[in-house]
């Protein structure tokens, strides 16, 4: 055997070898650059072809050649194989199981003052209110003068007045929404005003400076203080459930005349007297009245004409009762324990 082709042969064995145990595209590319490329090992036998006798030289090329088919042809099937199994890998990595439960998004919850807030303004805009904001900072004149809370009135001691100067306060009441409306002029008025106010009170169980309230409003010719109780009912069944009774007892408020506070039956135990309620069998919800025909004349209404009622509830009490929340506190903490349960 010649030098030559013991040479091809030994390429091209340990081509065929390489090729064999290449794991990747990348292997075999190398391996084609080093045996077949311009300066590869085939190469290099073709320079010594140059002293190769003339007649010889055909069967020189013959062996060149098919060396070169061999492991190209060799080298061609492991290509479309790795290929092959690089496919497969990728569409096994990639393969999604159209069964499989879908993931839970995790969602927010609504705060109970929310869920309270809604519940209320659903009853109220279902009876044609309009659901009315205004600005927590507020004129002393509308926070109190208008609503016949006279200077140096009790209500406006400084003990529950946060006052930003002489004139202005954090509004104590969602009232002045009220009073600016009827100021507009635009009659009748069914409307409610939710909204923060701000006491300066200290923070317990049962109080904190600032709170919400919903109050409501309705101006109209004879309004009766019939319309205001059997609004007050439905409202409260709504609310409470159809089987709640309401209770009316008079009380003092300066904006409202007559005024009164109204109890529901415990809608734990229906009245009988239970924990709950304490044994009184009532609950205390709110507080209403007639609107004192001073205030209307100070919000330029003629009371000859028109009259009204009044009512107020304060929104964190009614959370609390509703999903039996003992203390007004976990309603600020925002614990998402405690907010998870809603
Ligand atoms: C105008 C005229 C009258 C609003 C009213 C109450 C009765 C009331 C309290 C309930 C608990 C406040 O949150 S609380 O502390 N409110 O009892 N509020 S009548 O009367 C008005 C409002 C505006 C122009």
């Amino acid at each position: 055997m010649s030098e030559i082709e013991e040479k091809v042969i030994k390429i091209k064995e340990q081509a065929l070898k390489e090729i064999k145990e290449a794991d990747g595209l990348e292997k075999l590319n190398a391996i084609r650059v080093n045996v077949l490329g311009k300066k590869g090992a085939m190469a290099e036998v073709m320079k010594l072809m140059r002293d190769v006798p003339k007649e010889e030289k055909p069967q020189v090329g013959k062996w060149v050649n098919e060396a070169r088919q061999a492991i190209e042809e060799k080298m061609e099937l492991s290509k479309k194989k790795l290929e092959q199994a690089a496919l497969t890998a990728r569409l096994e990595a990639e393969t999604i199981d159209v069964t499989l439960p879908a993931k839970k998004q995790k969602v927010g919850h609504r705060h109970p003052n929310q869920i309270a807030l809604e519940e209320v303004e659903r009853v109220f805009t279902g009876m044609g209110y309009q659901v009315m904001e205004g600005p927590e900072i507020e004129l002393d004149e509308y926070n109190f003068t208008k609503l016949n809370i006279p200077p140096n009135h009790p209500a406006k001691d400084e003990q529950d007045t946060f006052y930003i100067t002489d004139d202005i306060v954090l509004r104590t009441q969602t009232s002045p929404v009220q009073a600016r409306i009827m100021e507009q002029g635009k009659l009748p008025i069914r409307m409610i005003a939710p909204g923060r106010v701000f006491r300066s009170d200290e923070v317990d169980a049962t109080h904190s400076p600032s709170f919400h309230q919903i109050e409501g409003l309705v101006i109209d010719k004879s309004v009766t203080f019939a319309d205001l109780k059997g609004t007050l009912e439905i409202f409260a069944k709504k609310m409470f459930g159809p089987d709640t009774r309401t209770k009316f007892r008079p009380h003092h408020f300066p904006f409202t005349e007559p005024s009164a506070e109204m109890d529901v039956s415990c809608f734990k135990c229906g009245g009988k007297g239970c924990r709950f309620c304490k044994g009184e069998g009532w609950i205390e919800i709110l507080g209403c009245g007639m609107v004192h025909p001073h205030v209307l004349e100070m919000c330029g209404l003629d009371p000859e004409e028109y009259g009204g009622f009044a009512f107020g509830v304060g929104l964190e009490r009614i959370a609390l009762l509703k999903y039996e929340i003992d203390d007004m506190r976990l309603l600020y903490e925002n614990d998402v324990r405690f907010l998870n349960q809603f």
